[in-house]
């Protein structure tokens, strides 16, 4: 099967109008266009300033405000995270280089969807009963841990793509147990609890995921990411600066996650609703796309190892008089279920899993 056609070379060809492949359907658009006109929203996505969690006095507050934003949101904004500005920005710079090389260049890494290939530059086949495609190309990749990369079949252009990828993803490391660690706090577990369930500290793996969502001429009929939970633990998304990215609240709809300065958009994915019980929320969330900014995001999904652990909720988290809302499952089986049930969720509706 050949490669989906690139999104890069369709918006580069001039066209005035989209081609109906990328079009959605009525429902899935409603209120498209007042989205992208809209701006901010009367809501806003909870900001948390890591820095609180090493000060005595703020702690306390701090753990409580970082675990009602993933009950009630699934979503937060994190400021004095850990990484450096410095570091965000050479990733932002070498993802961009590697997006302005030229196709013929790009393809060199493409991956094969057909053969269960994923890994590497690629498009995205339609996803849904409706057959409709993303406005996006992307670069995706195991970058965590070192040893189970392969660093053969990465991007040697930029000449620094690799250095600092590699010093990026050793810093996320930290700053994804540092979260969990948080998260456990927040529930009343022990700090290692939820790292430990998901596998543990040697064998969570990191997958970047780097988004490109050209101009589109008509981003109010299209999707650059249709509405979708993560079925990682967490996601951690860094964006160009061009807006895009909204998240589905129940009593407010979709919320455009406002441009905070040398911010890092963290997402609870659905593999820490299921050892939460639910307490924690996988936040539904879609990515729209506009006519005059290329926009490019870096999302970093913290996935459990395939086959071990068994996700399921933590015991004491089941308190007297509830029940556990997650079947057991493996990774590989949520991801088999969720491939399965993949339904057109549109006004906010969230797959069942
Ligand atoms: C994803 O990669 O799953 C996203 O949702 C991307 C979000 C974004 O582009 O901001």
């Amino acid at each position: 099967i050949p490669p989906a056609p690139r999104v890069e070379i369709i918006a580069n060809s001039g066209l005035s109008t989209i081609p109906p492949e990328f079009v959605r359907t009525e429902s899935e658009r409603e209120h498209l266009a007042d989205a992208l006109n809209k701006g901010c929203c009367r809501v806003g996505i909870p900001i948390v300033d890591l820095a609180s969690f090493s000060s005595k006095e703020g702690r306390q507050r701090f753990l409580e405000e970082v675990s009602a934003a993933a009950v009630e949101w699934g979503v937060m904004i994190i400021v004095n995270h850990g990484l450096s500005e410095e570091l965000i920005e050479q990733l932002q710079a070498t993802g961009k280089g590697f997006f302005e090389l030229p196709v013929e260049e790009k393809e060199k890494y493409a991956n094969d969807q057909s053969r269960g290939q994923i890994q590497g530059y690629g498009t995205k086949l339609a996803n849904n009963e409706n057959g409709k495609l993303e406005w996006q190309d992307y670069f995706f990749r195991l970058v965590y841990p070192p040893e189970k990369t392969d660093l053969a079949i990465w991007p040697t252009e930029p000449a620094d793509y690799i250095a600092t990828t590699r010093c990026f993803a050793e810093e996320l490391r930290i700053l994804a147990s540092k979260m969990f660690s948080i998260l456990s706090l927040g529930l009343g577990l022990d700090e290692n609890k939820i790292e430990a369930e998901l596998g543990g500290r040697d064998e969570l793996l990191l997958q970047l995921e780097i988004n490109y969502y050209p101009c589109c001429p008509q981003p109010e009929l299209a999707f650059g990411v249709e509405p979708h939970t993560d079925v990682s633990s967490l996601s951690f998304i860094i964006h160009n600066g061009v807006p895009g990215l909204q998240v589905y609240k129940d009593d407010a709809g979709w919320v455009t996650a406002p441009l905070v300065p040398n911010s890092i958009i963290v997402h609870v994915g659905d593999s820490l609703e299921i050892i939460s019980n639910g307490k924690y929320r996988s936040v539904l969330h879609r990515g729209l796309v506009n006519k005059e900014n290329v926009r490019i995001s870096w999302a970093v999904f913290c996935e459990p190892p395939r086959e071990k652990p068994v996700l399921r909720p933590i015991p004491e988290l089941v308190r007297e008089g509830e029940v556990a809302r997650f079947e057991p499952r493996t990774f590989s089986e949520h991801l088999e279920r969720k491939l399965f049930k993949t339904s057109v969720a549109s006004g906010g509706e969230k797959p069942v899993v």
